[in-house]
């Protein structure tokens, strides 16, 4: 059976909305994924590292039939054909693609970690995910999304543009 996927996408280098648009073609092209919608794109302040660029985040909802460890591969392999080195942890970077969640499943192995644990803490993940899905419960924290969201309050940073993927 396929699972329902929800990938986070962010860039803060070149140009991120094409380089999020670049992905999301890139993804839509693998074997046993199908894309099935995408957030509107959102103009984010940097989380972690404050003195860089702001991000361009999104997040799209995908079917799947790869198991977890397949799509993190297929994802790394993505960032890597578009140029994506990576040097600082929380740093500037051209593409950055996480699972976010995959169907209700929980994940704790060395290099995978699912639901991704920075969630509840991130604005720039939760507006997006929000619209297309607030009503998902949280398989960990038993909250749903917009319960999440709301949660974090005033202290996101987060706009939504108009264009979308
Ligand atoms: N990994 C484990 N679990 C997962 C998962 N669920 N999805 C491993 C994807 N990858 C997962 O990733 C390092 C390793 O995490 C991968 O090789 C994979 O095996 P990375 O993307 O290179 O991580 P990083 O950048 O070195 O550090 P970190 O803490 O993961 O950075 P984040 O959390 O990705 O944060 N501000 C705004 N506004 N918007 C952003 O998008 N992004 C970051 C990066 C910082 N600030 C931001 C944004
Ligand atoms: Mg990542």
């Amino acid at each position: 059976m396929p699972e329902t996927v929800y990938i986070g996408l962010g860039s803060n280098l070149g140009a991120p909305e094409d380089n999020l648009r670049a992905a999301l073609e890139r993804l839509a092209q693998v074997e046993g994924v199908e894309r099935i919608a995408v957030s509107p794109f959102y103009r984010t302040a940097p989380f972690g590292i404050t003195d860089q660029p702001e991000f361009i985040n999104a997040v799209a909802r995908l079917s799947t039939t790869l198991e977890p460890r397949a799509l993190l591969d297929t994802l790394l392999e993505i960032e890597k054909e578009m140029g994506r080195v990576r040097k600082q942890k929380w740093g500037p970077r051209l593409i950055d693609l996480d699972i976010l969640l995959f169907g209700g499943r929980v994940i704790e192995e060395p290099g995978l970690t699912v639901p991704h644990p920075g969630i509840a803490e991130r604005g720039f993940v939760l507006a997006p995910l929000a619209d297309l899905a607030a009503d998902l419960p949280h398989p960990t924290l038993k909250q749903n999304v917009k319960q999440l969201y709301d949660a974090l309050g005033a202290s996101t940073d987060t706009r939504r543009i108009e264009s979308e993927g």
